[in-house]
């Protein structure tokens, strides 16, 4: 039995976004899950896991904290599913894009979409997440939220070279989906369940990409509690 810690949102949104590159990751490989959703204040109920963020899987009698870790996990584990790196060159390739993202993608949606998150976490996380967020920004949600229009501005230049890619090919990875489109997928997955804010024109070749994105797995991140 294979469960997923990740975070709690108001109304069932399930918002983490490092999550969501898990999420996609076991339905990739076809493995069932339990979804064990707990608010980010709550350090209690992760604390097995030796550290203080989710995603954490524990699969039988391993648990694996950090959403990269546990895609390495699953792919030395289940090497007879469908691959998620293509090989261990796809693997450095990947962990490379996963940093890019990580550093580059993220803080770009953050101060888009940070606002709204804040309405949408868990009650009980209300203060902690202002607190926590507001500490990384350097500035009041308020502020973050009256400078929206160019915090959007930059996110689409940061999406060029995306943009440009899925211009000529369907996925990040090429022809099929694979764990790089997961890790982009999961930063418009967490706009997604989280704000109301239209972070993509209805033509931007990265929303046609993010319909195909949907529609995998039987629509499995489409249908959730969203914004
Ligand atoms: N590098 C980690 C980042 C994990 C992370 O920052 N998770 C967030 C939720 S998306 C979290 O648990 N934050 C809780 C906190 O900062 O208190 C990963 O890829 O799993």
């Amino acid at each position: 039995m294979i469960t997923l810690y990740e975070l709690k949102g108001a109304g069932g949104r399930l918002y983490s976004l490092f999550s969501w590159r898990t999420r996609m990751a076991l339905a990739h490989k076809g493995l069932p899950f339990e979804s064990h959703p707990v608010p980010m204040s709550d350090k209690a109920a992760i604390a097995f896991s030796g550290g203080k963020t989710v995603p954490i899987l524990r699969d039988g009698d391993t648990v694996v904290r950090d959403s990269w870790r546990i895609a390495e996990h699953l792919e030395s584990a289940y090497p007879q599913a469908p691959s998620l790196f293509g090989g261990s060159i796809g693997q450095g390739l990947c962990q490379t894009f996963n940093i890019w993202a990580d550093r580059t993608l993220v803080p770009a949606m953050l101060p888009v979409i940070v606002t709204d998150i804040h309405q949408r976490v868990d009650p009980a996380d209300r203060e902690y997440f202002r607190t926590m967020i507001e500490g990384i920004l350097k500035t009041k949600l308020e502020d973050t939220l009256a400078g929206r229009d160019k915090a959007a501005e930059r996110l689409g230049r940061t999406l060029d070279p995306l943009r440009a890619a899925l211009k000529r090919q369907l996925f990040v990875c090429g022809e099929s989906p694979a764990y790089a489109d997961y890790i982009v997928f999961s930063v418009f997955q967490w706009a997604r369940v989280m704000s109301p804010f239209n972070v993509l024109a209805e033509d931007d070749p990265v929303a046609a990409w993010r319909e195909r994105m949907l529609a995998l797995h039987s629509g499995f991140a489409r249908n959730v509690p969203v914004a």
